[in-house]
């Protein structure tokens, strides 16, 4: 895993390879092509669904939970965050034959203060990391590596349209890899019209995603509860789930 740290730090990116067997990834499959009701759609493609962390549903919670449980992720998670102490922010998505352009998969507007500039980019942090499970094989997902060390206008998403084909690169994924992305790296995955496409109404393209950071981070961006003067419990930060808050911010919308 020494590599995966490296990676993660220079390109922004790396990749945990056979996280999930292929009995695995069929199951999933069929868990989100059953729950389909459950997403919206919100992209050109008719077939194109998406459920966000902040509408999570029970029925889809252990989909979650098989991300952020698996012992590969797990074991990659521990080499590049050494001894910090790491959660599932809570950030999740479940998106079906979804389009996306370039982005960075940072927080804006009203839910910027959950994760803020100085969050991301203070450099005695660690960084956010998002695990992308893709159910299929497949090479849409295109990065600019190095990206994620350079700070970044947030106001719009046509800042990081780049300029340089040549700093483009293509991430091939095989069904069972997850795919560990800092949260600040500049991304895109596939185009409308490559989603539109009648190859996809019975070999959908299905990706899980969910996004780790560490404790300390976290706490740090929670606003505290106001609470009378003089009480017992002054001070005291809301739970964890607050934050979950943050994961209906459209930055996949
Ligand atoms: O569709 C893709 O491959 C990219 C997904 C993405 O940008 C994300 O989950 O943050
Ligand atoms: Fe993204």
């Amino acid at each position: 895993m020494e590599n995966a740290f490296q990676e993660i730090f220079d390109k922004g990116y790396c990749i945990v390879q056979n996280a999930f067997d292929g009995h695995e990834i069929a199951k999933m499959r069929r868990e989100v092509l059953d729950n389909l009701h459950l997403m919206s759609n919100t992209r050109r493609a008719k077939a194109a669904f998406h459920i966000a962390g902040f509408h999570r549903s029970l029925d889809l919670e252990h989909l979650h939970l098989k991300v952020s449980g698996n012992r590969h992720l797990l074991n990659a998670m521990k080499a590049i965050y050494d001894q910090g102490s790491v959660i599932a922010l809570g950030l999740t998505d479940i998106t079906v034959n979804r389009s996306q352009p370039w982005h960075t998969d940072l927080l804006r507007g009203k839910y910027a203060k959950f994760l803020d500039m100085d969050t991301c980019w203070n450099v005695s942090n660690h960084p956010c990391l998002k695990a992308l499970v893709y159910l299929q094989d497949g090479e849409s997902l295109k990065v600019i590596p190095g990206s994620h060390l350079n700070q970044i206008d947030l106001s719009s998403d046509a800042n990081v349209v780049p300029q340089d084909e040549a700093r483009v690169e293509r991430v091939r994924a095989t069904a069972g890899d997850i795919i560990l992305m800092d949260i600040r790296l500049i991304h895109r995955g596939a185009t409308d019209e490559q989603m539109e496409a009648k190859t996809l109404d019975n070999d959908a393209k299905i990706l899980i995603s969910t996004v780790f950071g560490e404790k300390c981070v976290f706490r740090r961006i929670r606003p505290p509860i106001p609470t009378t003067s003089g009480h017992l419990f002054r001070g005291i930060r809301p739970p964890v789930t607050r934050c979950r808050e943050a994961a209906c911010f459209g930055y996949q919308s």
